[in-house]
C-alpha cells in the first residue's frame, strides 16, 4: 500500500476512501488554452484541522477549539490532542528551520545509502550515493554480459550488477542503449521509501532482523527519544530501533492503513514532517469511520500510541504550489549555492520520517 493509490473494491466504498478522494490531487483540463494546460482540481479545505492557527491563537489568548485539548506537560513548545483520539499528539513546528534542513538533506544523502534498504532494492539492488550522482548527472548502467562467465544477473531484466557513469560516456559508449540505463535524477524522483535501523521486509510485511542493518543515528534517535516523551509513561524512554521514510513527489499519496508490525502499541510512532505541507486523515479503528483532515506542515510532529496506533490513516495529498506548500523558510535557508540541489527536490516534494521501535 505504500506510495500506492491501489485498493481493493470494498474500500472504495468506505468513509475513509470517499475522504481520500476529496483531498487526493486530480486535474482539470482546461480547455479556453490552446495547450490544454492541466490545472489541479480546486479543493475545499474548510473542514482542515490547522494546528499552525490552533497554536497561534492559543498563545494569542488561550482559546482552543472544541475537541482540542493542549497536554498538561512541562514541554518546551505546546503538544495539542484530540478529546476523541486518546494517543494522539500533534507538536506543531516542532523541529527548528536547522532542524528541517538537516534531515532533509541526511534523508536525501545518506539515508537511502546501504545497507539501508530502500523501493529501489527489488529491481536495482544496493544503488550507492543516489543523490550526490542526480547532482552529478549520472546514469546508471546495467553491466555488460562478459563472455565465457555465468550472465545469469547480466540477462536479466533487473539491473542488479551495474555501475554509474557519467551521460557523456553513456553518449559515447558503443553499447549506449537506453534500455540499459536510467538517469540518477529520474531514480531519485522514483525514491518511495528507505528504512533506517532495522530493516523491515515490505513483502512479507514484518521486520527482517537477519538483515544487515546499522543502528539509527544518534542524533536522529535523541531527537525522537526528546519528541515522544509527551506519549510515554512516567519514567520510560522511548528506545528507537527503527525508521521508515517515506519520499512524497506532486500527486503521490499514502493510502489509508495501521501501523501494525511492532509489538508493543502503547509505544508511540515518531512522524516528523518535512518540505511541502500535506493532509493526514485520521480516521477510527474501521475504514467505514470517517477520518478527520489536519494540515502537516515542515516540522510539524505527529506522536501515534495506544489506541491510535489503532486507527486508520494517511496521506492523500501533497501541495506543491507556492501558496500551499509553505515552504517559504526552506527556501531562504536553502538558498546557498551548495544547497539548491536540496531546494530543487524540496520544492516540490515532501519527505516523513516516522521512527518506531519494533519490540
Ligand atoms: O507521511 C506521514 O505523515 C504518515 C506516514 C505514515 O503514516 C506511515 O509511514 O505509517
Amino acid at each position: 500500500m505504500y506510495g500506492s493509490d491501489s485498493v481493493n473494491d470494498d474500500s472504495e466504498r468506505t468513509a475513509f476512501r470517499k475522504t481520500e478522494k476529496k483531498y487526493k490531487l486530480y486535474y482539470d483540463s482546461n480547455s479556453k488554452s490552446s495547450k490544454k494546460k492541466k490545472q489541479p482540481r480546486p479543493v475545499d479545505l474548510s473542514e482542515v484541522i490547522d494546528f499552525k492557527s490552533i497554536s497561534e491563537s492559543f498563545a494569542r489568548n488561550g482559546d482552543l477549539p472544541t475537541g482540542v485539548s493542549k497536554l498538561d506537560y512541562h514541554f518546551d513548545r505546546p503538544v495539542f490532542c484530540l478529546d476523541d483520539c486518546p494517543g494522539f499528539y500533534f507538536i506543531p513546528a516542532a523541529l527548528s528551520i536547522e532542524e528541517q534542513c538537516r534531515w532533509i538533506k541526511e534523508s536525501l544523502v545518506s539515508f537511502p545509502r546501504p545497507p539501508n534498504r530502500t523501493n529501489h532494492n527489488a529491481h536495482y539492488g544496493a544503488i550507492h550515493d543516489l543523490f550526490n550522482a542526480a547532482k552529478d548527472r549520472q546514469v546508471l548502467v546495467k553491466e555488460a554480459i562478459i563472455p565465457g562467465e555465468d550472465n545469469s544477473i547480466a540477462v536479466d531484466v533487473s539491473f542488479h550488477n551495474h555501475r554509474w557513469a557519467s551521460s557523456e560516456e553513456l553518449d559515447s559508449s558503443v553499447n549506449g542503449n537506453n534500455c540499459n540505463s536510467i538517469s540518477a535524477s529520474v531514480l531519485l524522483r522514483k525514491l518511495r521509501w528507505s528504512t533506517l535501523g532495522l530493516q523491515f521486509d515490505w513483502s512479507k510485511r514484518s521486520y527482517n532482523i537477519s538483515l544487515p542493518h546499522n543502528k539509527i543515528p544518534d542524533a536522529l534517535c535523541e531527537l525522537a527519544k526528546k519528541m515522544a516523551a509527551p506519549a510515554m509513561a512516567v519514567g520510560e524512554e522511548f528506545q528507537p530501533e527503527a525508521a521508515i521514510v517515506n519520499y512524497f513527489g506532486s500527486g503521490d499519496m499514502l493510502g489509508g492503513h495501521l501501523d501494525d508490525m511492532e509489538a508493543d502499541w502503547s509505544k508511540p510512532i515518531v512522524s516528523m514532517s518535512l518540505g511541502c505541507k500535506a493532509i493526514f486523515l485520521l480516521g477510527g479503528k474501521s475504514r467505514n469511520d470517517e477520518p478527520l483532515a489536519m494540515s502537516l506542515r515542515s516540522g510539524d510532529i505527529v506522536l501515534m500510541s495506544g489506541e491510535a496506533r489503532e486507527r486508520f490513516h494517511g496521506v492523500p495529498r501533497i501541495f506543491t504550489d507556492t501558496e500551499n506548500a509553505e515552504i517559504g523558510s526552506l527556501e531562504k535557508q536553502l538558498s546557498d549555492e551548495d544547497d539548491i540541489c536540496y531546494l530543487e527536490y524540496i520544492k516540490t516534494s515532501r519527505i516523513n520520517i516516522n521512527i518506531r521501535l519494533q519490540k
